[in-house]
């Protein structure tokens, strides 16, 4: 049984208190490992050995803090295959998702802020002949990063490489459902030469651990990515503090296919955007609404292929949809399903739970879902539930599905099919969603700013808003 450290002050610690937590590998049901329980007083390590680190490091030239991020980048890409099997055992995910995507993408956040701090500017004024304001912006100091357990590097090193880039120092807390490769990044942060105290991971309890971080005095910013209810109860904590906040929050992101769209590549793409990951993707695309002319052919089209799907063991080179990521969020979405049933839905594929022959048949498996017949008020659609379950719904007017689409709390993202560019352009300055993809998905150019409406989300991450969140500026006027 592997025991995984806190990363303090460059060194892998035990808690204090000596206890650890259970941690599952979902495909299997089973503990495989043990991380640590950590407390405030753990948490009080950390933020001290950081703030100890932020003079050194928030003063050390920008191309040189750049080239420690990018060794750790090389390092990363070095240990692809074990970092891609660590995450697919701690997650659930299909390993081959993980060599894809979530691996290759932390190397490419640690790289692309790395290299945007270098080129990263600040603004100055000429106000006529009389003065100069210019803008110095520096790094707002320790930073707090508390990250979800669906992408578990990807997000990690989403919010750290900006904080760390900008010359912040940091205080990260990774999800107690998937912490395997925040720990095995800590050492190549040690392997790396990254100086100590620069960054500071603390295992944990959201609800000890990361509490405690939020609530510190000296952590001066927050950038959270979870659920829309603990964004809540980190806000709540951190605004009286008048800590800066970053709050990337979950999503009920409609999908609408006009019957002009390119059929081929709506369906294929809509089958990623549905279940990619089990669903667990704040920007999945859970409702899809298609124009009523080819709801029934796209449909039919849909359930065939989402029947298809192979559910099973994420270490298979066949499995598309790996285990969710706890008991806990399994059941979860199976009384989603229930309700759904409850609400009028008709079940056209999946809706249960799928035993998985051998090893894993403890595990935590649903297969994909396509629920039609709901109305677009119901909780199925109005609420988030995080898993491989979509709702379908046709629609007549632009009106009518620009109001179904924006009719939830929701405002992260949405996907637009149709090969009228007019149209494209009519419909996205309507719909209320920070992301819109069209004839696409998840298609990202790290420099774009990324960020939910409504209850989606406080704040923009990605590219030069990422930078900006973690420093402050300050205005200097000199007069003439
Ligand atoms: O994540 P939580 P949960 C959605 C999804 C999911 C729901 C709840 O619908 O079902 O959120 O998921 C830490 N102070 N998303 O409960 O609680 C926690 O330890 C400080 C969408 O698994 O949001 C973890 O590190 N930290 C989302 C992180 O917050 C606290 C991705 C996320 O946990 C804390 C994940 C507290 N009081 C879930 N409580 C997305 N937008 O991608 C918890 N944490």
């Amino acid at each position: 049984m592997e025991t995984l450290y806190n990363y303090i002050e460059g060194k892998l610690l035990p808690p204090h208190a000596g206890k650890y937590i259970d941690n599952y590998n979902p495909a299997e049901g089973k503990v495989y490992s043990l991380i640590p329980d950590s407390d405030e007083r753990d948490v009080a390590a950390a933020v001290a050995a950081a703030q100890h680190a932020f003079a050194e490091w928030s003063s050390m030239p920008v191309d040189k803090r750049s080239a420690i991020l990018l060794r750790i980048a090389d390092l990363i890409d070095r240990d692809l295959d074990k970092l891609a099997l660590a995450e697919s055992i701690d997650n659930g995910k299909p390993v081959k998702l993980a060599r894809a995507v979530d691996i290759p993408r932390a190397s490419a956040n640690m790289r692309f802020f790395a290299s945007g701090a270098i080129h990263f500017a600040s603004e100055a004024h000429v106000t006529g002949n009389e003065a100069v304001n210019y803008t110095l912006r520096t790094p707002v100091g320790v930073a707090g990063c508390i990250s979800p357990w669906n992408l578990p590097l990807y997000l990690f090193t989403w919010k750290i490489a900006p904080a760390l880039a900008a010359g912040c120092t940091v205080v990260a807390k990774p999800s107690e459902l998937t912490p395997m490769t925040a720990f095995l990044f800590s050492q190549l942060c040690i392997e790396a030469g990254l100086p100590k105290g620069v960054l500071n991971i603390v295992h944990g309890l959201g609800t000890k651990a990361g509490q405690a971080i939020v609530e510190h005095p000296d952590v001066t910013a927050i950038s959270f990515t979870g659920g829309t209810v603990t964004g809540r109860k980190i806000a709540a904590t951190a605004a009286p503090m008048f800590k800066k906040l970053s709050l990337e929050l979950g999503g009920k992101n409609p999908n609408i296919v006009f019957a002009d769209c390119d059929f081929e590549q709506a369906i294929q793409t809509s089958l990623h955007s549905s279940f990619s990951n089990q669903g667990e993707i704040c920007l999945c695309g859970s409702r899809i609404f298609v124009e009523q002319s080819i709801y029934q052919k796209f449909t039919d089209e849909f359930v065939k292929r989402t029947t298809a799907l192979v559910v099973g063991d994420p270490l298979l080179p066949e499995t598309t949809t790996g285990a969710l990521v706890s008991e806990v969020h399994m059941n979860k979405i199976l009384s989603y399903i229930e309700l759904a049933k409850q609400e009028g839905g008709d079940i056209l594929a999946g809706g249960n739970r799928v035993a998985v022959a051998g090893k894993c048949a403890q595990g935590y498996f649903i297969a994909p879902t396509v629920i039609a017949g709901l109305d677009h008020l119901c909780r199925t659609n109005q609420e988030e539930i995080f898993g491989p379950v979509v709702t379908i719904m046709p629609f007549e007017t632009e009106d009518e599905v620009i109001r179904y689409a924006n009719s939830t709390t929701y405002g992260l993202s949405a996907t637009l099919w149709t090969e009228n560019l007019k149209r494209a352009h009519r419909i996205s300055a309507q719909l209320k969603s920070g992301i819109i993809w069209v004839n696409c998905w998840l298609f990202r150019d790290l420099r774009s700013p990324f960020g939910g409406m409504k209850q989606s989300g406080v704040g923009r991450e990605g590219g030069w808003e990422a930078l900006r969140f973690f420093t402050e500026a300050k205005n200097v006027c000199i007069k003439l």
